[in-house]
């Protein structure tokens, strides 16, 4: 089990804008454990840290079948994009059961530091361009809901605030009676 708890849309604190990670330290080795747990135990193929209420610039994902490939981003910076765009049926663990195509630049070029603070870069095409764009807009306080129209946004909105008042009423023991 995680300790870490998700943060679901639409709560504000996913449109904090993530601060850059100064300190490479046991700190920071722990936060992106946590992290990687929390997204192994959902599961997911990537989660950034202002999902769990952290407001700084770390991301964590696996794209690989046997779950075993952990990725870890610290600072992560797009230097390039390709001008060709490529659709996704994209997800996110901040809105639980949603899937809408995006479209996003189908390679990209990452700049980034690893857990001790080293730089590296790397090219990414397919489903590892999708996961990193969608994280790194995570650090931007932007959500991949965010590009769809206001029309299909506001709907996700209510739905995800329907259930979590669901989710409220079921925790409650005199559900269903009048209060
Ligand atoms: C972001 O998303 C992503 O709705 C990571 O009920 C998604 O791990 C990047 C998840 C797609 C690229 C393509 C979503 C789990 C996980 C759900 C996720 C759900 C349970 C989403
Ligand atoms: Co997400």
């Amino acid at each position: 089990m995680s300790s870490l708890s998700i943060l679901r849309y639409p709560d504000p604190r996913l449109n904090q804008v993530s601060r850059p990670v100064a300190v490479f330290d046991e700190r920071l080795k722990t936060l992106v454990n946590d992290m990687a747990a929390a997204m192994y135990d959902a599961p997911g193929i990537g989660l950034a840290a202002p999902q769990v209420d952290v407001h700084e610039q770390s991301i964590v994902l696996d794209i690989s079948e046997a779950r075993n490939s952990l990725q870890v981003f610290i600072n992560p910076e797009i230097i390039t994009a390709s001008a060709e765009k490529a659709p996704y049926d994209e997800g996110c663990l901040s809105v639980p059961g949603i899937y809408e195509t995006v479209e996003r630049p189908a390679r990209v070029k990452v700049r980034a530091q690893d857990i001790n603070g080293r730089h590296f870069e790397i090219n990414a095409e397919g489903l590892l361009a999708v996961c990193i764009q969608h994280e790194i807009d995570h650090l931007k306080g932007f959500m991949f809901v965010d590009y769809l129209s206001p029309l299909k946004r506001s709907r996700i909105k209510n739905r995800m605030l329907k259930e979590e008042r669901e989710q409220k009423r079921g925790k409650n023991k005199t559900s269903g009676k009048k209060r």
